[in-house]
């Protein structure tokens, strides 16, 4: 039973903030449910947050001023597909030589809804349909495995000493069905040791002795990783490097060797994968800099002329370092974040949001497309940005790294049959490359394990095979 001093101290407290409506009914609710209310409450900084919602719907909060906004510099980024093929060497090396010195880990950023796909489960748990039936986290998982092993192999050191650290971000929204998604399937054949979770922030949205949260952005990742203590954890193992993806890529590449090496060799803070934009309204950010400083300008909030502006020089977006949801981070950057925290603000998002109607005592949803009842802030995990003094920016091929899972099936675009169709084309053009033919069924039904290849290596053992019905090269 929460002692009445401790409610009566939070009444004032959240009273002096205009938020007593939220003690209403509390009458109503069990002894538990009171005890799970105030221990929310407590957990809450109100102040800070009061304060980050005043900054957040200020008037002028947000506003991109186009004058201040510049494309990066040539000497800002590199490129996968222009360069010599000794740079790209020496940046694959340099990554092998990271992950085999067990200095990296991956972050998987699982706390989205996925909303727009129309699943309710955790995104990850996804399968699009494949031959294997693999569920993105699998896919993902097994990448590391093989990883582990190539780079192992080329430091010519015993691989089963090589261990990439595999975090998962999780929100509330995520977070059990998957745990219980990994543990029930083994951790798809990663340690359980080398496998960690945490929870990103959340937030308050709606109230009655209940509090309603949802995850906050992507940009909780920073509040996870210290409150998780994650963070100091990996920095005593020798974790400096951190590779942060988006759930939804099938293509992704994870703990990125290129990406990892092409950072370190470049002394980077923090860096982003990017590539040219399909269309000018490609839901994607851009990155840019504003005021000179490194800023990735999403898609929700680019003004128009912005994004459809044209470089006369190469009759192409002016804008067009699409970001891709990749993100490099030096542990000592993300150590640093904690002093500038206070600094980053919410992005405003107008939302239709259900909220509980103390007056007729039930919760109302709005209906879909009606007008918007309030605003969802949400942090973004590229805000730190502007705080990071050498970003490194890689572009690469859409082809072999990015194919988003975002709509349902049946859409048409960055849904179930286009990952499937990248996936499957992108396997075709490695069996192709190590002098395989695919024709017939195959073509449409071909499938290389990642646990035998991870971004087209070792196939030489396809040469001259002729494959016409439905494959998956599951082994050697
Ligand atoms: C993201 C990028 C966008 C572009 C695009 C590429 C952000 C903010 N925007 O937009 O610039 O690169 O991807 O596909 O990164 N997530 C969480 N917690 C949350 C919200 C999201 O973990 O509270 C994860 C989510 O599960 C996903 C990733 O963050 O893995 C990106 O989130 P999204 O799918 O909502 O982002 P999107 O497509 O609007």
């Amino acid at each position: 039973m929460v002692p009445e001093s401790r409610i009566e101290s939070l009444r004032k407290l959240y009273s002096s903030y205009d938020q007593e409506h939220i003690f209403e009914g509390l009458e109503n609710i069990s002894s538990s449910e009171l005890d799970e209310f105030i221990a929310d409450l407590e957990s809450i900084d109100i102040e800070n947050l009061m304060n980050s919602f005043d900054r957040a719907t200020r008037e002028d909060s947000g506003v991109i001023v186009p004058s201040d906004i510049q494309p990066l510099d040539d000497s800002e980024f590199d490129s996968e597909i222009s360069c010599t093929p000794e740079k790209l060497k020496s940046w694959y090396n340099e990554g092998l030589n990271r992950i085999a010195a067990n200095e990296v880990a991956t972050i998987v950023m699982a706390g989205g809804q996925g909303t727009r796909l129309g699943s309710s489960r955790p995104k990850g748990c996804y399968k699009i349909g494949i031959p294997s039936d693999k569920s993105l986290f699998q896919i993902q998982s097994e990448r590391i495995l093989r990883l582990q092993k190539i780079a192992a192999d080329h430091a010519g050191v015993d691989p089963s000493t090589v261990r990439i650290v595999s975090l998962v971000m999780t929100s509330l929204a995520t977070r059990s069905e998957t745990e219980e998604f990994f543990r029930e399937n083994n951790y798809f054949g990663l340690d359980p040791s080398q496998f960690k979770m945490f929870d990103q922030g959340k937030l308050i949205l709606q109230n009655y002795g209940k509090l309603s949260k949802s995850p906050d952005g992507n940009g909780g990742i920073y509040h996870g990783l210290v409150s998780s203590n994650l963070l100091k954890e990996l920095k005593n193992d020798g974790v400096k490097y951190f590779h942060a993806y988006s759930v939804d890529n099938i293509l992704v590449r994870v703990a990125d060797p290129w990406l990892i090496g092409y950072s370190v060799l470049r002394n980077a803070e923090s860096g982003a994968l990017t590539l040219p934009k399909q269309s000018w309204n490609e839901k994607v950010g851009v990155v840019c800099k504003n005021k000179g400083k490194y800023q990735v300008l999403e898609y929700s909030e680019i003004p128009e002329e912005l994004a459809k502006k044209i470089n006369p020089e190469t009759n192409s977006l002016y804008y067009n370092h699409a970001n891709i949801c990749n993100h490099f981070f030096h542990v000592d950057f993300l150590e640093k974040i904690e002093s500038f925290k206070n600094e980053l603000d919410y992005h405003v998002a107008k939302k239709s949001i259900p909220y509980f109607d103390t007056s007729v005592g039930k919760t109302i949803t709005p209906p879909k497309g009606g007008k918007t009842n309030g605003i969802k802030l949400e942090r973004f995990i590229f805000d730190v940005f502007a705080f990071c003094k050498n970003l490194s920016v890689l572009n690469v091929d859409r082809s072999v790294s990015f194919s988003p899972l975002k709509n349902p099936p049946g859409s048409g675009s960055d849904c179930p049959e286009t990952s499937r169709a990248d996936l499957i084309n992108l396997h075709i053009r490695y069996a192709e490359a190590a002098g395989a033919v695919v024709e017939g069924n195959a073509r449409s039904s071909f499938e290389i394990s990642p646990l035998v290849s991870y971004a087209g290596e070792g196939l030489e053992f396809l040469k001259n095979r002729i494959f016409v019905d439905e494959t998956i090269i599951d082994k050697q």
